[in-house]
């Protein structure tokens, strides 16, 4: 990042300029923004800090493109550059994974999965319909017939982890379109471990039968046997869809591998951009030529017009991810998050799991008298920035929880290693140790209820601009 950054500092400086002449409120938060990512601890599992090429690749006018439809296909006149970025994204997509093909339109996380649960339905059940109706598209149906395939769509079934076990809402949650358009059925994780059951889940899902089996996670600690996971989809004649969008950067780095790996076992797999893989806020689906054709009708079916300039971004993390030094640094993370556990159970913090074994800890803030809210609400004024999450089973619900997520991707991309992890590990206890919850109306109204005992926020900022000065960001950009 260092080399280009004083050129990069003169263009965002003008940048800044000329959006100030318009919007001084907007070149006032951009600058502000940095400050804050510079002078935080950015824990938060799924944010990372994409690279300065990333982020110049999407101020561009390919923003300004319509594209809707495919590379070659589209429903707009012009879009050869469009195809020429979409091609080369998709390209490294493919090359990165390993995967048979990839498509890179989706726009989030969310839009992914929408993309992978729609070409599912579309493979397993509108394509087969329709040629048993010997009809080519809905459009040769008759009326009967589509009311009788809509009412088909409505009752299928998917399975996946429930929200407080570390699955996502995007799982078949029921306050999630996923948990409506499917029956929906949840796996969660053995009560004494924490652990995925693997042959509960073959039992569960042998009662269950879904159509869809979703394996993946955004709060679960731990790695997943997505062999195993094909095993069972396969006995129970379900897809298996696995939505990677947290760890896509350690499968790209190779952390995971083998049974690891969910690429060669997934039918589907949906994935982010901007967590562990660090490139642009995005997302993107592989799979197995045989789905290809019903996820390339992502948009218009699920998705708006593709953001090409994004699309472009995604094409250059690709590429940055293609490159050995992504490796290391996917390893890092790994490693630093084993540092982080350590640091924190031998500090006598309480851990979903006991530990953790990729790039994020959950742990469970209740032995402090604590909610994840409060917790979460402490650290932020201290300058470590989390999230709070439900951990299994938990009697706080998912506003006020008992957990708090943390994760390594973004203080590894800034150089923290193992010293600095450990360091980090001591901050996060002081706080939790100094915080007091506030049950009486002593409390700010309106905020967590919680006290930090006198000078300790203070003092724990100072600790952590100390490590963040050490360990710049974007260093030598200044604005
Ligand atoms: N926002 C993502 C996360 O934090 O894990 C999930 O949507």
């Amino acid at each position: 990042m260092a080399d280009s950054a004083s050129t990069v500092s003169q263009i965002y400086a003008q940048t800044l300029g000329v959006i100030e002449a318009v919007e001084p409120r907007i070149a006032g938060a951009i600058r502000s923004e940095l400050t804050d990512q510079r002078g935080s601890l950015k824990l938060i599992a799924s944010e990372n800090y994409a690279s300065l090429p990333v982020l110049l690749t999407m101020g561009s006018w390919l923003s300004d493109k319509y594209a809707e439809g495919t590379i070659g296909h589209r429903f707009y006149a012009g879009c050869q550059n469009v195809d020429t970025v979409e091609s080369v994204a998709s390209e490294h997509a493919r090359e990165l994974f390993g995967a048979e093909y990839a498509y890179v339109q989706p726009h989030s996380g969310i839009d992914a999965n929408l993309v992978a649960y729609w070409s599912i339905l579309a493979h397993r059940i509108e394509s087969p319909t329709l040629e048993r109706l010997g009809a080519k598209t809905v459009n040769d149906l008759s009326e009967e017939d589509w009311e009788a395939l809509r009412a088909t769509f409505n009752q299928q079934r998917v399975m996946g982890m429930s929200l407080d076990a570390g699955g996502h809402l995007t799982h078949g949650f029921r306050h999630n379109i996923s948990g409506k358009m499917f029956r929906q059925h949840s796996y969660g994780t053995n009560p004494e471990t924490g652990l995925i059951d693997y042959d509960k889940l073959l039992a569960d899902a042998r009662e269950f039968k879904p159509l869809i089996l979703v394996a993946g996670y955004s709060a679960y600690p731990r790695r997943v046997n997505f062999a195993r996971m094909r095993e069972i989809a396969d006995e129970v004649g379900a897809t298996l869809f696995v939505d990677m969008a947290h760890f896509a950067g350690l499968v790209a780095g190779k952390v995971f591998t083998g049974e690891e790996n969910p690429v060669p076992y997934a039918h589907v797999v949906a994935s982010t951009t901007h967590k562990s893989l660090r490139g642009p806020r995005g997302g993107f689906v592989l799979a197995t030529n045989e789905y290809a054709p019903s996820v390339d009708r992502g948009c218009p079916m699920v998705l708006g017009g593709p953001l090409s300039h994004v699309m472009a971004a995604k094409a250059v993390a690709f590429a940055e991810a293609r490159q050995q030094g992504f490796q290391s640094y996917a390893q890092a993370v790994a490693d630093n998050a084993k540092v982080l556990a350590e640091g924190l159970l031998k500090r006598g913090v309480t851990l979903v799991t006991g530990g953790t074994d990729n790039h994020l800890v959950l742990l469970d803030v209740s032995s402090f008298g604590l909610t994840g809210r409060q917790a979460e609400s402490a650290l932020l004024d201290s300058g470590v920035v989390t999230n709070r999450n439900s951990v299994p089973n938990d009697p706080n619900g998912a506003w006020y929880t008992s957990g708090v997520r943390i994760g390594t991707p973004a203080l590894t991309s800034r150089g923290f290693g193992a010293a600095e992890f450990d360091q980090v590990a001591e901050l996060i206890t002081g706080v939790l140790k100094a915080t007091s919850p506030l049950t009486t109306a002593a409390g700010t109204p309106g905020k967590a209820k919680y006290t930090i005992a006198d000078g300790v926020a203070e003092r724990t900022q100072a600790a952590a601009n100390e490590l963040l000065d050490a360990n710049p960001l974007y260093p030598g950009l200044e604005l």
